[in-house]
């Protein structure tokens, strides 16, 4: 299938007709705690565009939250699919095993960082992968405490809202929330949580981290530190140097499971396969999601194999998890990073991220911080730099005039301060660049 033609092109007021009839069934139908970032439906998308149910063509700089690598209608994802998908669409792993799961966790195996052998299993969301890295790591060391750090999120289910930071709209109400989990510092070198300037936040909150699982927990009942390398949903935070060095030398001094969850900066995104690697880390259990099903769902969780194997037979599972359109979905992404080097490519929207958008710091008092680490990217807004008090209002309005000119832009952050891209890597140079002068009028505009 061929991608839509990749321009901008509003042809209705956004959104248009079609979309607000729709949503207004959507209303009915669907409850309201779904959110939505845009108000309209989409019809067709592929490379860097979205077309809408009224004709509209946007920019897609949200990739579907990091989840398109690939595009959202890769030929060879959309082939391996259709492909599979007539020969069969489901047997469930655990009762008659096929290649394709076996396949791609050879090649996760094969990709992940370090001279280890690696076991790899596939469940049906990043959250699940969060969940299996932690059941994993109990098991492995007969421990029950995880840490987790702030703005950190992990998902939806009863343990991922447990494991995430934010309240506010992601457990609210929601709880008892699962016991044992413990939380440290970030190193978030722009708002450093024990006050250290930008190029020391990384070891001093290292040092609080470890001094809190010291004294809080005690390094003997820790099963799992899980982290993101670079934080996502919290708002794109890369710790400053020395912070995931330092704790992942903790974890292997304690016997303590390091998990980097890469469900939303790995597969490619940042510029490499793994955000980890960016730190020189040898995680002992990763999570992935999003980008490794080139737009399907599955979440896997890729750990060394004296860890994963710890576990009795019949302790991990699920009906779906790598379920076979996923898995030869998933070996297609992987084969489409591979031959349109969107490594490479990730790398150099980094470089135009950069270029264009770290700038914005000297030429407007509502721009905090800019941080770009390959195709992520996010501008922190503050109501003044002095001040630093983030700014959601400003946020917000950035958002909508982006989308009311056909660009699309996500929000993150504890504060709902940050505005956040994550274009397909496929997208062309020519459609990111106008997406970001569109983004960049937004900015200027505050
Ligand atoms: N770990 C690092 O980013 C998902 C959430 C969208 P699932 N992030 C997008 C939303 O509003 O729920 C995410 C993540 C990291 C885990 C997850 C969870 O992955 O596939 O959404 O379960």
């Amino acid at each position: 299938m061929a991608d839509p033609p990749q321009r901008r092109a509003l042809v209705t007021e956004v959104p248009g007709p079609r979309s607000r009839e729709l949503m207004a069934r959507r209303r009915a139908a669907v409850p309201s705690g779904v959110g939505a970032t845009m108000p309209v439906f989409a019809a067709k998308a592929g490379g860097g565009v979205l077309v809408d149910v009224d004709g509209n063509s946007f920019i897609d700089l949200g990739g579907g939250i990091a989840v398109l690598t690939v595009g959202s209608s890769a030929p060879r994802v959309a082939s391996a699919v259709a492909d599979q998908a007539a020969a069969f669409t489901h047997t469930c792993f655990q009762v008659t095993p096929y290649e394709g799961y076996v396949l791609l966790a050879e090649r996760l195996n094969e990709l992940a960082p370090g001279d280890v052998e690696r076991r790899s299993l596939f469940v049906n969301s990043g959250a699940e992968a969060v969940e299996n890295a932690v059941k994993v790591a109990r098991l492995a060391t007969g421990r029950q405490a995880v840490v987790a750090v702030e703005h950190a999120f992990h998902g939806r289910t009863l343990l991922g809202m447990a494991l995430t930071a934010k309240a506010s709209p992601y457990k609210k109400g929601f709880g008892p929330l699962a016991p044992e989990i413990y939380r440290v510092p970030f190193s978030y070198p722009y708002r450093c949580p024990v006050g250290a300037s930008y190029d020391e936040c990384g070891p001093a909150c290292a040092e609080a981290a470890v001094a809190i699982m010291n004294s809080q927990i005690g390094a003997d009942r820790i099963a799992a530190l899980v982290v993101e390398p670079v934080l996502g949903e919290g708002g794109v935070i890369i710790p400053g140097a020395g912070y995931l060095e330092a704790l992942a030398a903790y974890c292997a001094a304690n016997g303590i499971v390091f998990v980097a969850d890469e469900i939303q900066a790995g597969f490619a995104r940042t510029g490499k396969w793994f955000s980890c690697e960016h730190y020189g880390l040898v995680p002992d259990v990763i999570t992935t999601a999003k980008g490794l099903g080139g737009g399907l769902p599955i979440g896997g969780v890729t750990g060394r194999a004296e860890l994963m194997d710890a576990v009795h037979p019949g302790g991990l599972g699920s009906t779906f998890g790598g379920n076979p359109v996923s898995c030869a979905a998933a070996l297609a992404a992987i084969e489409e990073v591979e031959a349109g080097d969107l490594l490479a490519a990730a790398s150099h929207i980094g470089e135009i991220f950069s270029a264009r958008l770290k700038p914005l710091v000297e030429e407007s008092r509502a721009v905090g911080d800019v941080r770009v680490i390959g195709a992520m990217a996010a501008v922190e807004l503050v109501s003044d730099q002095g001040s630093k008090e983030p700014d959601a209002s400003a946020a917000a309005r950035v958002l909508s005039a982006c989308h009311e000119e056909g660009v699309i832009v996500l929000k993150a952050g504890t504060f709902d301060n940050v505005v956040r891209l994550l274009p397909p890597l496929v997208i062309g140079e020519e459609l990111l660049v106008e997406g970001l002068e569109i983004f960049e009028k937004a900015i200027r505009a505050l």
